[in-house]
C-alpha cells in the first residue's frame, strides 16, 4: 500500500527519527512511504543515504495536486494541511485516516488507543497509540534488527570512529538536553575507568564545559562525537554498558539495546512529565527487586528533576539483568508496524 505520512518538526529530533524510522520500515516491508515534512534537515545526518521505497517530500502547499495514498499518517497530531483534507474527503476508496500519537506508559494509552474520531466530511480519524502492553499500538521494531544485533561487532565500529575500550574501561553514551546533574554523575563516573561518549548537542557541549580541554577527569575520559546516522546512534546503544538517553525513540532504542539506561523525558512545562516517567517506572520496574527499583526510581528521578540531588547510579549487575528480561518482554509483543499494517487492512 502507499503510505503518507505528514510530519512537522516542532524542535529536537524526535518527530522526524520517529517517523523516518516508521517510513523505513514500512518500506521494507514491501509498501511505498511518502514522507511529507516541513524541516528534513535533519534527515541529512539521520539518514544520509535515504531508504529504497521511501520519497520525501516537502510540506505541500495549496493547490495540492497529488492524489492521497491509502493510508495517511498524522504524526503527533501535527494537523493536516486542509488541501489534503479536502482531497482525502473526494478520494474513493477514502484513505484510513491515523493520528498516530507520542509514545506513554500511562494508563489512558490504553483507553484510546484505536478510538474513532469523526471528522467534517463524514471521514474518520483514527488515534493511534504506541505502548508497551498487548492492548496498545507497540513499539517499531524493525524485521531484521535482532539478527543485526547478534552480527554487530562493537570493537569493529568503535575502531571504525577511531576508538577503543581500554582494559577495564565501562563506555557510557550519553544523549541529553540541559542537564543540572551531569557533573555529579561525571564525578560518580570518574571513580572507574570510563571511556564517556558525548553525543552531538547540548550533550557534547556540557561534557566539553564541565571538563575542559582535557576531556578527562580521574578515571574517566570522553569522546565528543560527531551527529551519526540513525543506524550509527543504535550502534553505539550497543556498543554501550550504560546508556542515556532522552525523548522518545532514543528511548525505546535503549530498550531494543537490552543495556542498563537512563531516561531524560522531554521537559514539559506543566511537569506532565512526571506522570508519564513514574507511570514508565512502575510497568519496568514491576518484576525488579526493592532494592533496584528503590535505586533506579532514585536516579532517574534526580537525572528528571534538577531539585533532587543525585543519588548515585543503582548497581550494575542486577540492572543488567532488568534490562535483557524487559527486552525480551517487548521483543515477545507484536510490534508496530504489523499492528498498524494490520489495522489498515481491517479498516479499508
Ligand atoms: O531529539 P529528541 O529529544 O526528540 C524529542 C522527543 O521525540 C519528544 O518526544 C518530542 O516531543 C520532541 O522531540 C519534539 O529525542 P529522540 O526522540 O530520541 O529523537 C532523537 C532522534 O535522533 C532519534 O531518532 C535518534 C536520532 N539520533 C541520530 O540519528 N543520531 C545521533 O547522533 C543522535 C544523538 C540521535
Amino acid at each position: 500500500m502507499l503510505w503518507d505520512l505528514y510530519c512537522r518538526v516542532i524542535d529536537n529530533h524526535g518527530d522526524v527519527g520517529v517517523c523516518w524510522r516508521l517510513a523505513a520500515e514500512l518500506a521494507a516491508r514491501g509498501h511505498t512511504a511518502r514522507l511529507w515534512i516541513d524541516d528534513a534537515t535533519a534527515l541529512a545526518w539521520m539518514a544520509p543515504r535515504g531508504a529504497p521505497g521511501v520519497s520525501v517530500h516537502d510540506w505541500p502547499r495549496d493547490p495540492l495536486e497529488v492524489e492521497p495514498g491509502d493510508v495517511v499518517i498524522e504524526a503527533f497530531g501535527c494537523k493536516l494541511p486542509p488541501a489534503v483534507v479536502r482531497r482525502m474527503a473526494a478520494a474513493r476508496p477514502a484513505p484510513v485516516w491515523i493520528n498516530l500519537e507520542y509514545l506513554s506508559a500511562e494508563a489512558y494509552v490504553e483507553r484510546s488507543h484505536r478510538l474513532p474520531s469523526p471528522q467534517p466530511g463524514g471521514q474518520r480519524k483514527w488515534f493511534y497509540y504506541p505502548g508497551f502492553t498487548a492492548r496498545t499500538g507497540g513499539l517499531i521494531r524493525e524485521r531484521d534488527l535482532a539478527p543485526r544485533q547478534q552480527a554487530f561487532d562493537a570493537q569493529g565500529w568503535l575502531a571504525g570512529l577511531g576508538l577503543q575500550r581500554r582494559d577495564g574501561e565501562q563506555i557510557v553514551s550519553l544523549f541529553c538536553y540541559e542537564q543540572p546533574a551531569l557533573d555529579a554523575l561525571l564525578d560518580e563516573l570518574a571513580r572507574r575507568p570510563t571511556l564517556l561518549l558525548a553525543t552531538f548537542g547540548p550533550a557534547a557541549r556540557q561534557v566539553r564545559a564541565l571538563l575542559g580541554p582535557s576531556l578527562a577527569r580521574g578515571a574517566l575520559r570522553a569522546v565528543l562525537l560527531p551527529a551519526l546516522s540513525q543506524l550509527d546512534y543504535d550502534h553505539l546503544l550497543w556498543a554501550g554498558d550504560l546508556n542515556f538517553v532522552r525523548g522518545e525513540d532514543s528511548f525505546v532504542r535503549a530498550q531494543w539495546a537490552g543495556r542498563p539506561f537512563v531516561w531524560q523525558i522531554y521537559p514539559q512545562h506543566d511537569a506532565a512529565h512526571q506522570a508519564k516517567l513514574d507511570a514508565f517506572l512502575d510497568r519496568v520496574l514491576a518484576q525488579a527487586t526493592p532494592a533496584l527499583a528503590g535505586a533506579l526510581r532514585g536516579s532517574w528521578r534526580a537525572w528528571n528533576d534538577p531539585a533532587l540531588a543525585w543519588p548515585g547510579l543503582p548497581e550494575r549487575a542486577p540492572w543488567q539483568a532488568l534490562a535483557e528480561a524487559w527486552r525480551s518482554e517487548l521483543a515477545g509483543q507484536t510490534d508496530l508496524v504489523t499492528q498498524l499494517a494490520a489495522f489498515v487492512a481491517e479498516s479499508r
